[in-house]
C-alpha cells in the first residue's frame, strides 16, 4: 500500500446555501483564499463548481475564469471542474467552462437518483462529455454514485472513450444512490483496473467516516462543504480547510502523508501548471 495520500477539497458544490453555512465560498476572492487555506492544510485538489452573486448555481465560463484566475494568484494547487454541474442542467451548460482547459474535470460515467432529482446521465451525455474533455485535453476524475457506473467507466475505457490510468472518486450516501457501505467500498476497490487510482467522498455524516476506510486501505480522499459541513455532530466547520486538516490529523494516525500538490501532479499524470486559458 502507498503511504502518499492525495486530498481533494470540494469547497462549494451546487446545492449548499449561505444560509447551511456561511463558510460557504461564493466570490473569486473567497473562493481564492478558500483554496489556499486548503493547500496549507494539506489538500492538493480543488473540485470547484461555479456559483452567480446571488449564490445560484452556474456552470458559465466567466464565472470559472474568475475562480482559476483567484485560485492562481495563490497557489499552483490542482484545479479540476465539475462537469455534473447541478440537477437540471443541459449538458451543453455543463462543459461550458471546460474551454478554460483546467486540469482536470469530473465525469459521472452513469445516472442516478439524487434525492428527489435525477442526475442524468445517459450514455450519449457521457459520450460527449469526455469527447469535451479529450477536446480540451483535460484529464478526467471518474465519479462513480452507483455500482454500475465503475462498470461503464471501464467499458468506456475499453472502447477507447477513456485512457491511461483513470483517477476514480467513489460518492458514498447521496439519498437514492448508494450508501455510505464499507462493503460496497471493498466490492468497487476489487474491481478496479491495476494502475487506477480511487478516492471516496462520503456524503454528510458519512464524510470522515469513509475517509478513514481510504485511509486504511490505500485510498485517497475528498472533504469538503460540497459534502459536509459539520466538523463534528452539530458543529459547523470553519470551511473546507478544516476538514482537510482532520482529514490531515488522521492520515498520521494511519501512517498516511498528504501529497505536495508536486507529488500529486506527478503520481496523478498532470504535471503542467495551467492557468485559464483563452483569458
Ligand atoms: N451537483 C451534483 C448534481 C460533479 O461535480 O461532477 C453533481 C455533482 C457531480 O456535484
Ligand atoms: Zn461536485
Amino acid at each position: 500500500m502507498s503511504d502518499g495520500l492525495h486530498i481533494t477539497a470540494a469547497i462549494n458544490g451546487a446545492e449548499i446555501t449561505r444560509a447551511q453555512t456561511p463558510a460557504l465560498p461564493i466570490t473569486p476572492d473567497e473562493v481564492g483564499l478558500e483554496s489556499l487555506r486548503c493547500r496549507d492544510a494539506g489538500a492538493a485538489m480543488i473540485h470547484l463548481h461555479g456559483r452567480r452573486p446571488d449564490g445560484s448555481a452556474t456552470q458559465d465560463a466567466a464565472t470559472f475564469a474568475a475562480y482559476f484566475a483567484a485560485i492562481r494568484q495563490h497557489s499552483d494547487i490542482i484545479v479540476q471542474f465539475s462537469t455534473g454541474g447541478a440537477i437540471g442542467m443541459s449538458i451543453e451548460e455543463r462543459i461550458a467552462a471546460l474551454v478554460l482547459r483546467p486540469e482536470m474535470a469530473t465525469l459521472t460515467t452513469g445516472t442516478c437518483n439524487f434525492g428527489d432529482d435525477i442526475f442524468s446521465n445517459p450514455l450519449p451525455a457521457i459520450r460527449a462529455i469526455a469527447a469535451g474533455l479529450r477536446a480540451n485535453n483535460i484529464r478526467p476524475e471518474i465519479e462513480v454514485f452507483d455500482l454500475g457506473m465503475l462498470d461503464t467507466a471501464i467499458r468506456l475505457h475499453r472502447e477507447g472513450v477513456l485512457d491511461g490510468d483513470l483517477h476514480v472518486d467513489f460518492v458514498f450516501g447521496v439519498a437514492g444512490a448508494m450508501d455510505a457501505d464499507e462493503g460496497h467500498l471493498r466490492y468497487l476497490v476489487s474491481r478496479l483496473p491495476a494502475g487506477w487510482t480511487w478516492c471516496v467522498a462520503g456524503i454528510g455524516r458519512h464524510e470522515l467516516v469513509m475517509a478513514r476506510y481510504a485511509l486504511e486501505w490505500g485510498g485517497h480522499v475528498r472533504v469538503g462543504l460540497e459534502d459536509n459541513i459539520f466538523i463534528r455532530k452539530g458543529q459547523l466547520a470553519a470551511g473546507s480547510y478544516e476538514l482537510v486538516a482532520e482529514v490531515a490529523r488522521m492520515a498520521a494516525e494511519t501512517g498516511r502523508t498528504p501529497w505536495s500538490v508536486a507529488e500529486a501532479r506527478t503520481h496523478l499524470g498532470l504535471p503542467e501548471v495551467r492557468y485559464p486559458h483563452g483569458l
